[in-house]
């Protein structure tokens, strides 16, 4: 597809860099296409991507950071994911990174001339296309969903706000078809109105994309720890379902995995997107991220629920975001960032392997 070699980039090039930096994606592109090369990188990507096959998940890379708030560094997460993945044991394609300007965030945000700028910069010429990360990602995942509908895309954030395009394309292409459900894993609601006035940031986009559920029944939050409010505040005042950390580490996956069948099938849903905050994680095993809290689900638990999902609903899409692998916390000698990298890596072929059909 034309417009996806615009807006897109090959993997791990989403980050724009000029030199620092730059020694990342090399090895990326070696582990990836066997050369550090990137015009050769370019010419494999691009074949690879030329008729992708909707049997296998695709990945889709979103390296922005500009939704974050408390520590960044989440533009790193694709990158870093992608370097700790094993090729061998999932099939997939990459469908390589949305192009970034780390200053922008969505195109409503800005003025006609900062546009227009930002179009000569990243395409070379003024056009139409979007210039923000959520914008252009919402361009691509729409082109992509509307010739391919049955295609299944893991995008790895990027800071939580890229869910908000990601879930929003995704229900677009699913109107009408089945009765759908978001199952979102997080230390935290993301269920602000606005934060600061913004209303797209990584507080806020599962609250922004309510409207575009049929109800906010369909929105069921798992791993919830760390909030101003108490559970019973989302579930009435905002009409959500929630699964706190504290009950699923009493539960133990399997009864966990109970309720949330029974909750899903109470309201009928056949299809389900899995957003994944690696925050959700104990921060034993996810330290390296912006927000990392104590109390949290262990991986083995989450590897259990989201594999016996499988048997009972359709999983068409799904996200893992807030890796920020570059991320110092200030008592970082608790905690290891790269077996918290590895653990992520883990998380991203557990969600390719449940999007494999
Ligand atoms: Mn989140």
């Amino acid at each position: 597809m034309k417009i996806l070699d615009q807006l897109l980039t090959l993997p791990g090039d989403g980050v724009y860099t000029i030199h620092t930096g730059k020694d990342k994606r090399e090895r990326l592109l070696k582990k990836y296409y066997q050369t550090s090369k990137i015009e050769d990188a370019r010419l494999k990507w691009l074949e690879s991507i030329k008729n992708p096959s909707t049997k296998v998940p695709w990945i889709l890379g979103i390296p922005s950071d500009n939704g974050g708030g408390i520590h960044r560094g989440a533009n790193w997460g694709p990158l870093a994911i992608r370097e700790h993945i094993h090729l061998s044991q999932n099939h997939f394609v990459d469908l390589g990174d949305v192009k970034v300007i780390p200053h922008l965030l969505h195109d409503k945000y800005l003025n006609e001339k900062t546009i227009t700028d930002c179009q000569k910069a990243l395409y070379g010429k003024k056009n139409k296309l979007p210039v923000s990360p959520l914008s252009i990602s919402e361009k691509v995942l729409d082109e992509l969903y509307r010739k391919y509908p049955d295609s299944r895309i893991l995008g790895l954030g990027g800071d939580h706000s890229v869910s908000y395009p990601l879930v929003r394309s995704w229900l677009k292409s699913r109107k009408n078809l089945r009765n759908v459900a978001i199952l979102h894993f997080d230390a935290h609601t993301d269920l602000l109105e606005k934060r600061l006035g913004i209303d797209l940031c990584f507080g806020t986009w599962a609250y922004q994309i309510l409207e575009d559920l049929s109800s906010r029944k369909h929105l069921l939050q798992v791993g919830i720890r760390s909030s101003g409010k108490n559970r019973k505040y989302w579930q009435n005042e905002i009409g959500v379902e929630q699964f706190w950390a504290n009950d699923v580490v009493n539960w133990g996956p399997e009864k966990t995995y109970q309720k949330i069948l029974r909750y899903f099938k109470k309201i009928n849903i056949e299809e389900i997107y899995i957003s994944f905050d690696i925050d959700a994680l104990d921060i034993k095993y996810a330290s390296a991220t912006g927000t990392p809290e104590t109390g949290g689900l262990i991986p083995p638990d989450c590897a259990v629920i989201i594999g016996l999902l499988k048997n009972n609903f359709i999983i068409s899409g799904a996200d893992l975001v807030e890796v920020a692998p570059y991320v110092l916390q200030e008592n970082v000698k608790l905690w290891d960032h790269e077996s918290s990298l590895t653990v992520a890596a883990q998380i991203a072929q557990l969600l390719l392997s449940v999007l494999t059909k």
